[in-house]
């Protein structure tokens, strides 16, 4: 199972769900909590410790040098889970962003209240030895592992704040579900291309061993470049691999978003049809046209034949 992380209809639940389990404070206007950083137990740190060797290890010459970049300069290794402060310090210098600690998943204006103001709202809490490989809503090691090395880049460190006016705005037209697709795709399992090859770049790739092959090893998906409004019409799954993953020339196609006038293109996405991950269209520009043997065989499993 992929490292996907379901959202919205779910989301006051499972922050619920988040609270109990995670045994934190209250949380304040804004969604905020002290991370507790003193609090963490040896288990913790250790879960920590498994899941940044394995994927440290993995994601040479997989990850693209931005987030290999970001990484090395950042106080995160293996020994310990971070702190977001001493993160904060090091960010704040850099691009101005800061991360800040939540209890699970926050509401959606809440979360995009903070990205706007160039905060990261980062789980405090960690997934337990026994569910290495699965999470029901972000902790902290997809989201500082997988988010924060990007926000070291400046050009991404834009994009992220772009989203988050964005969301705001999207919010407010009825079209949170397109703009939310953007997200998925790109901060979340995003590839570009370098001169050596495809890389990863989205959090919710770099942070899932499974994923970080099947993205692209397996024949299975398809790659197509990346192309805003065709992102803004596809659907996406939460529950397992991407059937199609998108990918950029390079990272600063990307402001893209920042410069875009969201009503006409809303309107123009809103009068042409919704598109299924496994759809290809004649404008693509498939750079891998997947097999689509990985997910046929889970349909047909699925559906008893
Ligand atoms: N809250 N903590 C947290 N992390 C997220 O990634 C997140 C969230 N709330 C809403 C949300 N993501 C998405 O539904 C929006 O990007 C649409
Ligand atoms: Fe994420």
């Amino acid at each position: 199972m992929s490292d996907a992380i379901s959202s919205s209809a779910a989301a006051t639940e499972k922050v619920k769900h988040g609270l109990a389990a995670g045994d934190v404070a209250p949380p304040s206007p804004d969604w905020t909590i002290d991370q507790g950083w003193a609090n963490y137990t040896a288990t913790e740190h250790g879960v920590w410790k498994t899941l940044f060797e394995r994927q440290t290890k993995l994601l040479q010459g997989r990850a693209c040098d931005a987030f290999v970049e970001g990484m090395r300069a950042l106080p995160m290794g293996p020994d310990e889970i971070p702190d977001f402060r001493k993160l904060s310090d090091v960010l704040m210098k850099q691009t101005g962003w800061q991360v800040v600690a939540v209890p699970g998943l926050v509401p959606d204006d809440v979360f995009f209240d903070h990205l706007a103001n160039r905060r990261f709202p980062a789980g405090n809490f960690i997934r337990k030895p026994h569910e290495l490989d699965y999470l029901e809503e972000p902790d902290v090691f997809h989201d500082v592992f997988g988010h924060v090395p990007m926000l070291m880049n400046p050009v991404f460190a834009d994009y992220i704040q772009a989203y988050g006016v964005g969301g705001l705005r999207a919010n407010k037209l009825g079209m949170l579900k397109q703009l939310a697709r953007v997200y998925w795709y790109t901060v979340e399992f995003g590839l570009v291309k370098q001169a050596d090859g495809l890389r990863i770049y989205g959090a919710g790739i770099a942070s899932s061993y499974t994923e970080s092959i099947f993205c692209l090893d397996d024949p299975s998906p398809n790659r197509i470049r990346f192309e805003l409004e065709r992102v803004m019409r596809t659907n996406y799954r939460i529950d397992d691999f991407q059937e199609v993953y998108w990918v950029l020339d390079n990272l600063e196609e990307l402001l893209e978003l920042d410069r875009i006038d969201f009503a006409p293109v809303y309107a123009r996405i809103e009068s042409q049809p919704e598109l299924q991950p496994w759809d290809v269209l004649d404008g693509d520009q498939v750079l891998h046209r997947g097999t689509g043997t990985y997910h046929d065989a889970k349909r047909r499993s699925a559906a008893g034949s």
